[in-house]
């Protein structure tokens, strides 16, 4: 009989991947989606089945992790083998915003998610994967971080998915459950969500080369983050719920790159060279030259003479807005995933480069399927933060 998913969070990024995978190797998939005013399953619809198909194994259900009679039915009914609890309120700085909501979603939802599967009578049946996250190391107090490193998170966010981990953990310990904390650096991928930062300078980029947008404004430029691809990430998630075991692993590249770092090389791949001046508010990225062959070859020919004038005309593409800093910043993330790479078996398959290949040229279509639409007279949309 085929094995039985359940996926909280499965019109995010991670929901999205993980159940494309887990369908490609033969299991029933139930995701839990949010009631919205708007359609909020672009990630998914192509997975979408007809609940009038027979048999489907693809199955969604309207869930939310606030509501425990809510998360209790659906476990219920699905009598899940594995639940990957990947659903959170996951933007670090919207959680200064609103702090109560992360805490009851983001903290208090993991523990909904272990009661119902403890009252239900399904630990033996049930395992947990639960999203836990670079976050919680914070301030960091080693380099790099491991799965010994001491935790200092630094944002609301960071404070619920520390409570999230540890609560995972005792019932791990306190009631047998085979349920294990994934530690995920940043992973991002064409369908990250637009405000995280480097869907953010994809997109841009993609804007601005197209001439559909001028400047892209950012906050600090010089945290650092280990990259690594959602593809990539949501295997180890499989990974982690198939040992004999539950356990807790970092999952990383080892490589940490600085937001700067990131912009010059988003707007290279696709032959923009920028240079940075100035310092705090005060910095600006400027285009210095185009890469004639790779600009055409990436965006088009048709757009380079525009871009081109801009080095002499009007060289600022990036400018800082102090609305996007922290009150309480991450600084510097590195993962060390020995520990996942030896005993996973884990080995991923996307570096830094091949990442941002995959989101600007992704991105590029996208703002050339835009440009096309307005040009034709049509209204699009304006997905401004
Ligand atoms: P996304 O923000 O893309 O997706 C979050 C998902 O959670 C969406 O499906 C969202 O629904 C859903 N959701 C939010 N609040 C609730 C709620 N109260 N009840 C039910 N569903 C809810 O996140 P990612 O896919 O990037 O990340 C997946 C998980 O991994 C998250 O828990 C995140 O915190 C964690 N994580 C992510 C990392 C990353 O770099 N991506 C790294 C480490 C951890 P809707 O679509 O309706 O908004
Ligand atoms: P993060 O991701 O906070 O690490 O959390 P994000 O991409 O939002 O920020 C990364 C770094 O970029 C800096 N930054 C900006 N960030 C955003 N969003 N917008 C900006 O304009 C901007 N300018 C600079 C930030 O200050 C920060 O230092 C992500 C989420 O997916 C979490 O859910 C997950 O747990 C962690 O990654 C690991």
């Amino acid at each position: 009989m085929s094995k039985s998913a359940l996926i909280t969070g499965v019109t995010g990024q991670d929901g999205a991947y993980l159940a494309e995978y887990l369908l490609k190797k033969g299991y029933v998939v139930h995701g839990i989606k949010r009631r919205s005013s708007m359609f909020n399953t672009e990630r998914i619809d192509h997975l979408y089945q007809d609940p009038h198909v027979e048999k489907r194994n693809f199955i969604l259900h309207y869930g939310d992790l606030t509501d425990s009679m809510n998360i209790t039915k659906i476990i219920q009914e699905c009598q899940p083998d594995e639940i990957y609890n990947l659903a959170a309120m996951s933007h670090v700085k919207v959680s200064f915003d609103t702090p109560e909501y992360t805490a009851n979603a983001d903290g208090i939802g993991t523990l909904r998610i272990l009661e119902a599967v403890r009252l239900l009578g399904l630990t033996q049946k049930s395992r947990i994967y639960q999203a836990s996250t670079s976050e919680l190391y914070g301030l960091v107090q080693e380099v790099p971080q491991t799965e010994k490193t001491p935790f200092y998170p630094r944002s609301p966010y960071g404070v619920a998915k520390l409570y999230a981990y540890w609560i995972t953990i005792n019932y791990r310990e306190a009631y047998g459950l085979h349920a294990s904390n994934g530690i995920l650096f940043n992973h991002e991928s064409p369908i990250r969500g637009e405000t995280f930062v480097t869907r953010k300078i994809s997109r841009a980029m993609a804007k601005i080369s197209l001439g559909m947008q001028d400047c892209l404004y950012m906050g600090n430029l010089s945290s650092r983050r280990d990259w690594g691809h959602a593809k990539d990430y949501i295997k180890a998630m499989y990974l982690i719920l198939q040992q004999d075991k539950p356990d807790d692993y970092v999952i990383a590249t080892g490589v940490t790159t600085s937001i700067r770092e990131f912009i010059h090389k988003t707007f290279a791949a696709a032959g923009m060279e920028i240079s940075f001046a100035g310092e705090n508010e005060n910095e600006t990225g400027n285009i210095v030259n185009v890469d004639d062959k790779l600009f055409r070859e990436k965006v088009g020919p048709e757009f380079i003479d525009a871009v081109k004038k801009r080095i002499t005309d009007d060289p600022v593409m990036v400018r800082i807005d102090r609305n996007y800093f922290r009150p309480t910043e991450v600084d510097l993330l590195i993962g060390d995933s020995t520990k996942a790479r030896t005993k996973l078996g884990w080995i991923p398959k996307y570096d830094l480069n091949g990442l941002i290949e995959d989101m600007i040229t992704s991105d590029i279509n996208m703002m050339k399927k835009e440009n096309h639409i307005k040009n034709g007279g049509f209204r699009t949309f304006n997905y401004f933060e």
